[in-house]
């Protein structure tokens, strides 16, 4: 199996939970865009019905009207029943890191919403701790003065190495990359654990230059894991 095929699996099965009539939250990423696809071949064969999308990024919603999902937004409905979505990182207590693929803002505007927030990862996913993949932990901050806001986020972690980095675009990579939003995005890279991630959220949230980061702290409710040895359902 590749690891496209263990986001297929996983996803499939987080479909299984959509149920007609319901409001869903729809993920950005290479694995939710498994789901949404299931979603609109679902509603194509007239086996789910009424469903209204809210999708997390321009991306997805370009793929959920190509597929004829209705979409709305959270103006229109505040409470979502149920949101899938991918992770880049997944601890033992179900903490999330999200946002490489830079959709963080409104993912967590769209999965803070939500009864229920249903996260599909393949296994290369799970870590013992949060920012142990030694991948990027994002940050959305806004443009003006940006390594002023980097530099108190890269000294906010200094005990745990961390480095920030701005993300940007294309080969030479001398473009930053924009979210969604109009912000740039500071990848945070640790080399040891951050303990406490409630405090470390409240200490970079301080930050007047930051919008929003890519720890998702106690908001998935259940995660699917799709391993070469099978499915693995943990519920919080
Ligand atoms: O950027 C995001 O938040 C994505 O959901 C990411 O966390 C997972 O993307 P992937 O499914 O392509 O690995």
């Amino acid at each position: 199996l590749t690891q496209d095929d263990l986001k297929k699996i996983a996803a499939y099965k987080a479909v299984e939970y959509v149920e007609s009539g319901m409001v869903l939250g729809l993920g950005t990423g290479s694995t939710a865009k498994h789901a949404v696809d299931r979603i609109g071949e679902l509603l194509r064969q007239g086996k789910l019905k009424d469903i209204v999308g809210i999708p997390t990024s321009t991306k997805t919603h370009e793929q959920a009207l190509s597929l004829g999902i209705p979409l709305s937004d959270l103006d229109s409905h505040p409470v979502v029943d149920l949101a899938i979505d991918g992770a880049d990182e997944v601890d033992p207590y179900l903490n999330l890191v999200k946002g490489r693929g830079g959709s963080l803002l409104r993912e967590k505007m769209v999965e803070g919403a939500c009864k229920k927030f249903v996260v599909i990862v393949d296994e290369s996913k799970l870590v013992n701790y949060i920012g142990g993949s030694g991948l990027a932990m994002p940050v959305e901050v806004i443009q003006f003065c940006w390594k002023f806001t980097a530099s108190r986020l890269q000294k906010l972690f200094e005990e745990s190495g961390c480095v920030a980095k701005l993300r940007t675009l294309g080969e030479k990579g001398d473009e930053p990359y924009v979210t969604d939003n109009g912000n740039f995005i500071i990848d945070l890279y640790f080399k040891q654990s951050i303990g406490d991630l409630k405090a470390a959220s409240d200490s970079i949230l301080q930050i007047a230059g930051v919008v929003e980061h890519g720890m998702f702290i106690d908001m998935a409710t259940t995660v699917i894991v799709a391993g070469e040895l099978g499915l693995t359902v943990k519920d919080k």
